[in-house]
């Protein structure tokens, strides 16, 4: 891992923005050596790939339209736009953009003046053009043998029920609707067909707690709930209509009443005769939505409409609802879809995502749809029924773009090469990454053994505020370096920036920002465009901050080295460490906690937990079972920490604040690299820290 030196960050935002009082955390943030890097010579690659005729022809023709992209941004993307329907053209002049607070508030708009609609564009158009048999669903169920194929009309059809009966219920243009769904082809569909109508879909990640529901639910106050009777993933059956109910009796506690469930019966994992139900509040969505006509008129929206909410974790505070809007968001989407996958109408692609995260959105929802592509979607996981599922679909649907993350990429590379070579996979021509840094060994295992050396590996580096990538190897357009996203794609220009906001050149590491606003840049922070521009564009103004720090090698390509701020990636799941403090610490026998990454072999990033009890408690198995318990219930399984380890005491600094790097390096056992303690009100504590780590379980 690259960024070893740990810094006070030139920025520091509010202490009071914290999630609670109580919790540990204080600004002594990761940041990176700001200074000129030089990054080891990459292992070969080949340079090009025979089976893969790229929809650019080479790298001067990708600089040639790089460069009319950034210097003349309304004309490429006005003819990035020509190929959607809109029922009305946006102005020759379209593109405004403020990124530097000084100057006035943070605001960003794209295709101004035209008027669209994204269900429209990766549906009926398909459909008008005489497409409509194409299948545009695969659906392959969690367990072998369960799947089902759905044509574009087929899909248009289910969408204009659902139109139909979310009008029927009440649900308005801009009104948010809250789908908490298992991947059944309902997902993607409920999505659509909110946009249809010009509602805010608010989609909630199915490993998300009842509590972490209600809390997205309330704050953009959603009446209607979508969801499901339950789900199996792998052999563990999820009772989502119950975790559903919990989050609605929830919101009722706090005065927010969600008027109406619309739950799917997903009779195979869990039959309607196994859930509770709430007469006048739930309908049974086979029941109530199959009888509403196949077609529904389209709610034309200004560009600037607002598409979608997507919840996420940052350093500070509880979530934020990041905002993407419609015309921007649409044509951005699916040019990097496009381009990134070298997809073409037809093309049989699969994402691994779950449409609960920004991935699942953009390039499984909208990317392939508005391509025209055959999407594979996906109820399982990837190891069930063993490690061999992935080839096993990409064989039986013949494949051709595979799109997934590190973290799988990881656990199947464990599980042997046989897995692998036991299918065909002859097929694939593509292979993406998303979501963490790849290490070079999985890379290589991912080109080698299941691309067989053929497929280029597209290593794409975004984020849920991005809404569609920025950093990535257009496949067979350039050279790969296993480990390194690359060049920017159309449109954007990354800078790396020191502590002070200096643009570095050249060979550098340093903060990574965005100079420009693409066009799905996230218009704000639901309900709070203050804390929008604290946290994007304070930090250094004049740019967008992405979290990320990075470096840039001679060749230009940019390396991300990961998270500066009080973020983890597990799994490619971004957590934020003062969530899970937050959690910790509502436990009554918690006094203080203070979480911290280590690196994982699997997940990338696990997550370790300093924990201090109340005076008097005793630290126990049952209290550390509990503790974990409580951030299950707080946030989710998947925030769980893998090591809890007890504290008496913290690492303060005189004037209180906690030395978070003191506990990373005890954490990655480095407690020989602390560097500079002196400052530490009690040194004592670090060597007690270190002692009872062994304990740590
Ligand atoms: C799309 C997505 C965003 C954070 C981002 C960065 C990390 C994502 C990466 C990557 C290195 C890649 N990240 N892709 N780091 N290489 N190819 O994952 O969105 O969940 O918002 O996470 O994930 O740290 O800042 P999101």
């Amino acid at each position: 891992r690259l960024g070893s030196q740990f810094v006070q960050p030139a920025y520091a935002l509010a202490p009071s923005a914290r999630a609670s009082a109580r919790c540990a955390s204080v600004y002594t943030n990761r940041t990176v050596m700001c200074q000129a890097a030089s990054v080891a010579a990459p292992e070969t690659v080949p340079a090009t790939y025979p089976n893969v005729t790229p929809h650019i022809a080479d790298r001067a023709q990708y600089e040639q339209l790089y460069q009319r992209s950034v210097t003349d941004p309304d004309g490429f993307w006005g003819d990035m736009a020509e190929q959607f329907h809109w029922q009305r053209k946006w102005d020759d002049k379209h593109v405004s953009y403020n990124f530097d607070v000084r100057q006035g508030p943070i605001s960003v708009e794209w295709y101004k003046g035209g008027v669209t609609n994204i269900c429209y564009n990766a549906l009926d158009r398909h459909v008008a053009a005489g497409n409509g048999d194409v299948p545009a669903f695969l659906w392959e169920g969690n367990d072998v043998g369960r799947d089902k194929t759905m044509t574009y009309a087929e899909v248009l059809d289910d969408v204009c029920r659902l139109a139909n009966w979310l009008r029927s219920v009440g649900v308005q243009k801009g009104d948010a609707v809250a789908i908490y769904m298992p991947m059944l082809c309902e997902l993607p569909i409920a999505m659509l067909a909110c946009a249809r109508i010009g509602a805010v879909h608010s989609v909630v990640f199915g490993g998300f707690s009842a509590e972490a529901l209600a809390g997205r639910i309330e704050d953009c106050q959603a009446r209607v709930l979508l969801t499901a009777s339950g789900v199996m993933r792998a052999n563990k059956k999820i009772d989502l209509k119950k975790i559903a109910d919990d989050a609605v009796k929830l919101c009722a506690k706090n005065n927010f009443k969600v008027e109406t469930c619309l739950v799917y019966d997903n009779a195979n994992a869990m039959p309607r005769s196994e859930c509770a139900f709430t007469p006048g509040r739930d309908v049974w969505w086979q029941d109530a939505v199959a009888d509403f006509p196949t077609t529904a008129e389209v709610e034309w929206v200004d560009s600037e409409h607002p598409l979608f909410l997507l919840y996420t974790s940052g350093s500070t505070g509880k979530p934020k609802g990041v905002l993407h809007s419609t015309g921007g968001y649409m044509v951005y989407n699916a040019t990097t879809t496009k381009y990134a996958f070298n997809l073409s109408p037809g093309d049989v692609y699969w994402c691994t995502a779950d449409c609960g995260w920004i991935t699942g959105h953009s390039y499984l929802t909208y990317g392939p749809l508005l391509n025209g592509a055959t999407n594979v979607v996906f109820e399982g996981v990837p190891t069930y029924p063993d490690a061999g599922r992935c080839w096993e679909v990409v064989d039986k649907y013949k494949v051709k773009q595979f799109y997934t993350a590190p973290t799988a990429i990881r656990s199947l590379m464990r599980s042997g090469d046989s897995h692998v070579q036991k299918h065909k996979r002859d097929s694939l021509q593509i292979l993406g990454t998303v979501g963490e840094p790849i290490n070079p060994e999985a890379w290589r295992w991912y080109h080698d053994v299941v691309g067989d050396g053929r497929c280029p590996v597209v290593d794409t580096w975004w984020q849920t505020e991005t809404g569609g990538h920025m950093i990535l190897p257009l496949p067979n357009v350039w050279q790969q370096k296993p480990g390194s996203a690359t060049l920017p794609f159309f449109g954007v220009v990354p800078v790396l920036l020191d502590e002070k906001g200096n643009e570095l050149k050249g060979e550098a590491e340093g903060y990574l920002c965005i100079k420009n606003a693409w066009p799905s840049t996230l218009r704000t922070v639901y309900g709070d465009h203050e804390r929008y521009e604290t946290n994007y564009f304070k930090p250094f103004p004049g740019y967008y901050f992405t979290g990320d720090g990075a470096k840039r090698d001679a060749d230009a390509y940019y390396w991300i080295t990961g998270r500066v701020d009080d973020v983890i990636n597990v799994s490619g799941h971004r957590i934020g460490t003062a969530e899970v403090e937050s959690a910790l610490v509502g436990h009554n026998h918690c006094a203080e906690a203070a979480v911290v990454g280590f690196e994982h072999p699997i997940k990338g990033q696990g997550i370790y937990a300093y924990v201090t009890l109340m005076e008097g408690v005793e630290y126990s198995e049952d209290i550390r079972k509990d503790l974990i318990k409580a951030v299950r219930n707080t946030i989710g399984a998947f925030a769980a920490p893998d090591v809890i380890h007890w504290a008496p005491g913290l690492p303060k600094t005189r004037s209180g604040k906690i030395m978070r790097r003191v506990l990373r390096k005890i954490a990655a056992k480095e407690e020989d690299q602390l560097g500079d303690v002196s400052t530490l009100a009690d040194p004592g504590v670090v060597q007690q820290l270190v002692a009872s780590r062994q304990a740590a379980l």
